[in-house]
Order: C-alpha cells, then structure tokens, then sequence
C-alpha cells in the first residue's frame, strides 16, 4: 500500500534550503534506457545544518559525485519521491547519474517517447522524472543541455537558448550543446530530438536585433505551418507595441507534436505545441482553428515575459503568470480581430465552465490556497476568472495606469519569482491607489451574485440605483468579505437613445450594498449595466422584456447587446420550465430578433447574438438541473425561431454564400459565422434544407464550410448525416486533426444511439486511447453533450467512468481532465445522483489511485 497523497498549503511556503546556480546536463538518448548525467552547482541558503532534500520519481539512480568524490552509500537515502543527502558544505557540484524509460512514459509528463519524437514537458512538476532536483520555480539557474542522439533517426537535437556546439559521433551518433543564458526554473526547460521539416524566418525586434524564427513540424506538413509563423511575428511586433516588451534570445524555436496533454508550453526559446495550434491550411482547419493558432501562439511567446523574465515564487500564484499572459493573448486577439467577438467568446466560457467550477466541490480562488496535485488547477478559474481579474484591474486604472503598473512591475521584479502580491502591488504603488478591497478576488472562491434595484422618482427627476452582492461559500470558506466589483454602464431612452447621466461610466461597488443617485434625469432611463462584462459576477435583475429588447437593439456595447439576446432567450426557456408547459415566442422578439438579422450589424455579432445559451449556462441557474426539460426546451425554442425566420434565414445564407475562394480576413469569417447559424437553424427544419447541406458540402473549398455543411445535418439528425459522415471519413482518414473533428461532431450529437456510437467509435483505426487529443475529441466532448453523457439509465457515466479508471495508471493527468465531468454530481436528481457517485466510489476503491483523481474523488465524496 502507497502512502496517500499530501496537500500542501499556500501559508505553509517556505524559501529553499539551498538553490543551483548552474546545471549542466548530459542526455544520452535511447527509447528505454536513456541515461542523464546532471552537474549542478549547489549553494546554501539557509544557515541550518539541514540535509539536501532533491524531488526525483521514476528514476534509476546510477551514481552520485559531490566535488568529484564518490559519495558512499550510507551518506545518501533515496525513495520514491525524494533523495536526500547528508552535507555539511556550503558550496559543492553535485554530479547525478540516472536513467530513465521514454519508451513506458505514457503520462507525458517529464521525458517521453511517442512517435518517433523525444520529447520533455516539465511544469508543472514534471523535471523530477528526468532527474533530481531543486523542482520548486523559485530556484533559478543558467541550463546547459548536451543531446546526444542517432543521427538518421533522430537529425534534430533542440533546447533552451543557443547552440553552442554541435559535432558528428563516430557510432552513427551525433550532439549538440545549448545553453540558455537565462536564469530559469526547471519547469521551463525543454528537449526535443526528432526528424521535422523546419519554416524558417526572421524578426527584426524594434532594435534591430535580427531573431531567428525556427517553426519544426511533421514531414509532409510545411503546406499547414504559415499561419503559425505569421501569427509569431504579429506577436513579436505587438509585445513591442502595446507592452513595450521586446524579446529577449537571439533564436526562437517552436516545435509541433502530436502527443501533448495541453495545448502548449512556453519553455525559454524552445516553446513545445501540441500540432493542433500549429498546424492550419484552408483545407485542414477551420476559421477558429485558425483564431486559435494566433491565440495560443501569443500566449506562449507572451509568456517570455510573463512567466519566464518574471515567474512564479511557488505553485500557488500560477495565475501571476497564466491570469496575466491570458489577458494579453486576449488583448492581442481583440487588436488584431474583433474585440466584440471576442469579449463575447471569453465570457461564453466563463459562464459556462469557470460559473460551474466555482459552485462545486473543487471550488478555489484564482490563488489557490490548498493543493494536492498541481496538474489539476491548470483550471478555467486559475486560467480564465484569473484574466478577469486582470481586465478588472485594467478597468479600473485605464491602460495608461495600467501599462505604468507593468512597468513597475518588470523594474522591480525582472528576473526573480514573486507573487500575486508583488504584483497588485506594483499596480497600486504605480498608480497611488488602494487595492485592499479588490485583493479579495484573489484570496476568495465563488462567484459573487449582485441583485440591482432601480427607482426612478418622476417628481425630484432622480435615478436610484441600489445594489447588493452575496456570495454563496464554498469549500474551506464559509464566509466571504465583499469584492470591488466594477460597474461599466450606460444609459439609453424607451426609444434607444443614448442618455447622459454624469461622466462616470464606472461604478464602484466595494461593499454589501451601496445605493447610486443620478440626478436631473429628464425621464426614466434604461441602464445597461456590466457593460463589456465589466466584472464575473451574476447579476439578478428585473428587466422587462421591452427593456431588453431596447438594449439588444441600442446599447453601445456590443457585449450587452449580445448579453440581452441572451437574458431574453434564458427567460424564455426557465418560464417554460416552470410552467411545464412549450417554450413562448413572442411576436416582439422575433420582431427583435429579425430586426437584428436585417440590421446593419457585424454578421458575426448577428450570429453570436442568435446562438442559444449552452445547456450548461441555463443549467447554472438551477440549484438541481432539470436535464430533459432544458434539451427539450432549447430544441423547441430553436424550431421556433428556424420557422419565425425561415425566409430570412435563407435570405441571409444566400447573401452571405460566396463562390469568391477562401480568404482568411475578419470579413469573410464573419460571413462564414453567420452562413452556419442560418444554415443550423434551417437544418432544424427537415429535410427542406438538405440539398442545401448536402451542396455546401461538396462544393466548399475549406473545412469551416465543409464541416459546417456535416455539423449541421448531423445535430438536426436529418436525412443527409449518415451519407455526409462517410464522405468525411472517406476523404481525412488519416488525416488525424481532421478526423478529431469528425469524432467531436459523433460525440456531441443528441441521439439516443450516441453512447453506443462513441463506444464503436473507440475502435476506429484513427481513434487511440494513449493520444490526448483524440481523447479529447472523442470522449471529452462527449461529456459535453448533456442529455446523452447524462442519460438517465446511467449509460453514460458507465462508459466514462470505465476510461477514466483504464487511463488512471497510463495518463493520470488526462484522466482528471474527464473526471471534472463528475464533479458537479450533486446539481443533478436523486437517481443521477446515485449512478455519478457509484462511478466516483468505484475510482476510489482503485487500488493505485493516482493523487490526481484522489484529489478530485476525494472532495466530490466529502460531505
Ligand atoms: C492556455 C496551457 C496549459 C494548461 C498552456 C499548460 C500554458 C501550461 C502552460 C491558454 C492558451 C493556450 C494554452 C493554455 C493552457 C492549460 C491551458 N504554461 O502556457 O499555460
Ligand atoms: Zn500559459
């Protein structure tokens, strides 16, 4: 019996011992045995007489040297987690010999071997698996990496920094030396050996330092590898632009691979993508393929600065870096698209994941305070409500506040590990302002409900507005101290008009209740509130329909625009919910709705606006989630609305079908939006549309119109879905990234034969349970497909569950990933209820339960 996994806490952090200042490394590369050879320079911090206590797992020790000396047996101990070794010295070299097994590593953490490509992924914990260390990011040192590796199999040696030697071995072998002249922690180190085709350009930073940008991809894919190469360069120009940051090595490597557990990761100079935010031509990706390539490229090289120049103290402030770098490739993808389209998508996912995560058992704040396995709070709050948080702070100081706030922050703590604090701080000193009540979104879970009370007195011409904010606790924190939640507002007339009510268009609101007057208001104004989703808060509020349709119609912010079309739709659904009765369209909406259709609007804007609430967002507004009733009421609203605007739909899809071939720009992606909500709504009306569907798919020049064309029929289930899912596979068998998106579309589909259908799926030849993509694309997905991952006899659950104890000794962190969709267990009915936790408790009996799924399994059962 293993010892069941710690937590650690937040308060409990402590400065290192000792810390390296340099390392050089040694691999010998070889599938199974590959040997590593680690000199480090070790140097006392503390004034203890404490041992050396290095993290290692899954490592064969083979030698141990301090200052050239064998070290004897009995002055060293080595377990599972840890050696430690009794020294009384200051300042040594400590030389390490192991071996490791690439070949067995299926979790993909640390150095693995998957298709013929060596590989490391080291954060968050993931260095020790390669060999012993300091694996903590505040130990910073200078990295030196010898690669050693045959030479026809494996042409390409990568790590961080510059090469600095590279030379031909007589044993058909061949190596290189890199060194990084960066201080780092061990998370962002990187190798990579392997055979690719390689894109190669240069950037002239702004100070004319010339970059060698090194793009290294599968043979055969230099057709899908431009996209990724511009949207680096764009990048590179705009950290320079609006963050007045600028790179920092002489080289910047990006490698595509195939067996990746996330998306990407920004080891210094030698950033490690998974292929599906690398590789995009017409054919092969969609438009949002193509919005994601920039973004995550962003991301990555936006971490150079925040998260490498500057990173994290301890694990506990992963959203210092991962909250921050979110904002910027947010920022960038707003400069560089469109900012509306954009907001809206960030807040869809807000509501509806990070709204679900905080109301369950794995609730935390963007700082967590307590974790068992680091991998599993790489989460929507760290990550999304984490950028939130950052826009708030943004908000309140306006981007020249906040741009000094950076500065200060890169003049103070360039080049060491800090924390969340460090830098709230640099924002308020900056600014000469106090953050102690905005602080609270750090150090609190949940999210926070504010209710709005309006009156408007006719007489004295004045306008109060009263608002009050509660949040429910959660896990660990019973009672919550109010948040500074910024209102963004305006104000608009019955007829749309935009009135001014002061010059303030930010309200405050720093305790439980706070009451507004707005006075000389000639008549009673229509607020728009939260305008651009100005903090992630819910909001109760007593519009009435005319209100929002007044606002969908003619607020100024196209988020609040967007937000009414959505609150209108959400009512629509929870009436017929709790009157049992068939959803209600009125004729005033569909009025508004066509209105929209026929205005002069961004066509995305139109198609982001006509898109129903996930289930999962209406789901969020009930304590038990009525399941059925909220599929049936989502499918019924959107027959009727397909029937109200049958002919403009089809108006609209004509106008926007073009035989102009595929470009990439904001026009013609937004074109391409607004074809496919018409086209899905008109595929809810029968058979009708399938030559439509049926044409489009043949006819498209690129996968956005060819898979919508298949996504189409296939969720309305019409005639034409089997005949278009087999052309699909016949043309991109193979084709894995493709394909993904032909398992996703199987997986999501509200069929009572869908379980089934993702169970055979398993067993296609493009299908692998050891690649985290197609378990993503498959099953993943399929936990997002409500009614039928939810099916009440269970079907559901059983399947998920049986994988996730299957992929529990292979790929623990994947695992986890679908674990979450369990998490929620207790918002469902008694008899889900009962089949979700059966599920759960069966994980739990697992003999060898991997802390990952102890962690997550542990706090669902808790009462
Ligand atoms: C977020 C990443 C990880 C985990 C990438 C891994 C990363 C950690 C890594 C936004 C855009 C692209 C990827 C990710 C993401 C979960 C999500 N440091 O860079 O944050
Ligand atoms: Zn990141």
């Amino acid at each position: 019996m293993t010892q069941l996994p710690k937590a650690k806490y937040r308060k409990d952090y402590q400065a290192p011992e000792f810390t390296i200042t340099d390392v050089d490394l040694t691999f010998n590369l070889h599938p199974t045995e590959t040997r590593v050879v680690s000199v480090l320079k070790v140097v006392r911090q503390g004034n203890h007489e404490k041992p050396l206590v290095l993290d290692g797992e899954q490592l064969t020790l083979l030698s141990i040297k301090v200052d050239g000396v064998k070290v004897p047996e009995d002055s060293y101990q080595c377990d599972e987690q840890n050696l430690t070794l009794d020294t009384s010295l200051d300042t040594f070299t400590l030389e390490i010999e192991n071996s490791v097994n690439p070949t067995a590593n299926e979790a993909l953490e640390g150095l693995y071997l998957a298709e013929d490509t060596f590989c490391t992924q080291c954060e968050a914990e993931g260095f020790r698996r390669i060999t012993y260390y300091l694996d903590r990011p505040d130990v910073l040192a200078k990295f030196t990496t010898t690669v050693i590796a045959d030479l026809d199999k494996f042409p390409y040696v990568l790590s961080n920094g510059n090469k600095i030697k590279q030379a031909e071995l007589d044993n058909g072998k061949h190596l290189a030396t890199w060194q990084d002249p960066f201080p780092k922690p061990c998370y962002l180190f990187a190798l990579v050996a392997g055979n690719f085709d390689v894109l190669r350009d240069k950037f002239t930073t702004r100070e004319g330092r010339s970059v060698d940008l090194e793009l290294f991809v599968d043979k055969g894919n230099l057709d899908r590898a431009d996209h990724a190469m511009l949207s680096l360069k764009n990048a590179m120009k705009w950290d320079e632009e609006r963050f007045d940051l600028v790179y920092d090595l002489d080289i910047y490597m990006v490698v595509a691979v195939d067996f990746f557990n996330m998306g990407a990761m920004e080891n210094k100079g030698l950033n490690v993508f998974n292929a599906k935010y690398v590789l995009a031509n017409p054919k092969t990706a969609t438009d949002q393929d193509f919005l994601n390539v920039e973004s995550v490229i962003g991301h990555e090289y936006f971490h150079n600065w925040t998260g490498n120049r500057v990173t994290c103290r301890d694990w506990f402030q992963l959203s210092l870096k991962e909250g921050l770098t979110v904002f910027r490739d947010q920022e960038f993808s707003s400069d560089l698209g469109s900012r509306a389209v954009n907001r809206i998508q960030d807040v869809r996912v807000i509501r509806s994941h990070q709204f679900a995560e905080d109301s369950g058992p794995m609730a935390h704040p963007i700082r967590p305070d307590k974790v068992v396995q680091m991998n599993n709070f790489y989460t929507v709050t760290v990550y999304n409500k984490g950028a939130e948080v950052i826009r708030m702070i943004h908000t309140l100081l306006g981007e020249t506040g906040f741009q000094k706030g950076m500065k200060l922050y890169f003049e103070r703590h360039d080049g060491n590990a800090v924390t969340c604090e460090d830098f709230v701080k640099a924002m308020e000193d900056a600014n000469g302002q106090d953050f102690s009540v905005f602080r609270h979104w750090y150090s609190q879970a949940g999210t926070p409900v504010v209710t709005v009370e309006e009156s408007y007195d006719a007489n004295a011409k004045e306008l109060t507005l009263k608002l009050k904010q509660a949040t429910a606790s959660t896990p660990g924190q019973e009672q919550k101290v109010p948040f500074h939640i910024p209102v963004k507002w305006s104000a608009y007339s019955e007829k749309g008009e935009r009135l001014s009510l002061g010059n303030n268009d930010v309200l405050h609101l720093k305790e439980s209740e706070a009451s507004f007057t707005f006075e000389n208001v000639a008549e009673k104004p229509i607020l728009s509130l939260f305008d651009n989703f100005s903090a992630p808060v819910k909001v109760k509020r007593n519009l009435t329909d005319d209100e929002l349709r007044v606002l969908l119609a003619h607020s100024e912010d196209d988020f609040s625009r967007w937000d009414a079309a959505q609150s209108l739709f959400t009512r629509i659904i929870e009436k017929a919910i709790s009157n049992n009765s068939e959803a209600e369209l009125s004729v005033k909406t569909i009025q508004a709705c066509q209105n929209l259709l026929r205005a002069n609007t961004d066509p995305a804007l139109k198609a982001l606006a006509l898109t129903l609430p996930t289930a999962s967002t209406i789901a969020d507004g009930y304590k038990t989630i009525p399941v059925e009733a909220i599929n049936t009421q989502l499918k019924s609203l959107k027959i009727q609305l397909a029937e109200a605007l049958e002919s403009d739909f089809t108006e609209l899809l004509n106008a926007c079908s073009s035989n102009k071939p595929y470009q990439l720009n904001g026009d013609d992606i937004a074109r391409r939006q607004l074809k496919q909500i018409c086209l899905s709504y008109l595929a809810e009306l029968g058979d009708a549309t399938v030559g439509n569907l049926k044409q489009q798919f043949e006819q498209a020049d690129n996968l956005t119109d060819q898979l919508g064309a298949l996504q189409a029929s296939v969720w309305a289930n019409n005639s034409v879905a089997e005949p278009l899912l087999n052309l699909f596979e016949k043309q991109w068998q193979g084709e894995k990234l493709v394909m993904d998106k032909w398992f996703s579309t199987q997986a999501l589909a509200n069929s009572e034969q869908t379980v089934e259908r993702v169970k055979s799926l398993m067993t296609h030849p493009d299908f692998s349970l050891k690649n985290p993509n197609r378990i993503y694309s498959l099953l993943a997905a399929f936990t997002q497909n409500q009614p039928q991952f939810h099916r009440a006899d269970g079907a559901g659950y059983e399947l998920i569950g049986a994988i996730i104890q299957q992929l529990n000794a292979s790929n623990p962190q994947v695992a986890s990933r679908l674990l979450s969709a369990f998490v929620s267990w207790r918002r469902y009915d008694e008899n889900r209820q009962q089949l979700m936790k059966k599920q759960l408790e069966s994980l739990r009996n697992l003999p060898d339960l991997a802390s990952d799924l102890f962690e997550k399994v542990e706090s669902c059962l808790t009462e």
